[in-house]
């Protein structure tokens, strides 16, 4: 069995549902089980600036599959959450990045484990902590500048979760 965390953020419509849909995909993924989740955050656009706030979470997997499967399992959610609910070359309403992978390091053509960018993101760091505290050693382990941001910057709690059923469930 794998453990993997990935970041889920969605800046258009209905962006509460759009989190809700990944998190039932992943979870009936072959051989994987969501195992963890964090609250659901409001957060301030990082990068292009000029554009809609977001939401964000992170979610814990359990997963048999190997770290590329689930990725192109990610992005074919995404492009089927994007697909269902948006006009043709819209922009997408679902991003998932692979934050870590069990205790990996992988740098192929199509991933990079330990996600590069994490340790400068709120938006990621402040849920994933929420998710496991026990990451903190990792973090610091992983990346010496951490953290690279301040975490109490453009994040505000936006709804508490009670579980991984109660998510699934549309609570
Ligand atoms: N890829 C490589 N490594 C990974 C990984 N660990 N996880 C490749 C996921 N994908 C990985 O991704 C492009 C390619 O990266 C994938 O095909 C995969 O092979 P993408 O999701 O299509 O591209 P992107 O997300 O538009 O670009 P990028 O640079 O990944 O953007 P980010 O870094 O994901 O940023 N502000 C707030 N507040 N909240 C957000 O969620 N998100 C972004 C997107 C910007 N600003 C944000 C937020
Ligand atoms: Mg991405």
């Amino acid at each position: 069995m794998n453990t993997a965390y990935l970041s889920a953020g969605s800046n258009m419509g209905d962006r509460e549902a759009y989190l809700r849909e990944a998190a039932v995909r992943l979870n009936s993924l072959p051989g994987t089980e969501l195992d963890r989740l964090s609250s659901i955050y409001e957060t301030d656009p990082v990068g292009f600036e000029d554009q809609a706030p977001f939401l964000n979470m992170v979610f814990r997997l359990r997963t048999s599959l190997p770290a590329e499967e689930l990725l192109d399992a990610c992005l074919g959610i995404e492009a089927e959450i994007g697909r269902v609910r948006t006009v043709r070359w819209g922009p997408r309403v679902c991003d998932l990045d692979i934050l870590l992978f069990n205790d990996e390091n992988m740098e192929t053509e199509k991933l990079t484990v330990p996600h590069p960018r994490m340790h400068e993101r709120a938006f990621v760091l402040v849920p994933l902590l929420e998710t496991d505290p026990g990451i903190l050693a990792t973090l610091k382990r992983r990346f010496p500048g951490f953290p690279g941001v301040d975490l109490e910057d453009g994040i505000r709690l936006y709804k508490t979760i009670q579980g991984p059923a109660a998510f699934l469930e549309g609570k």
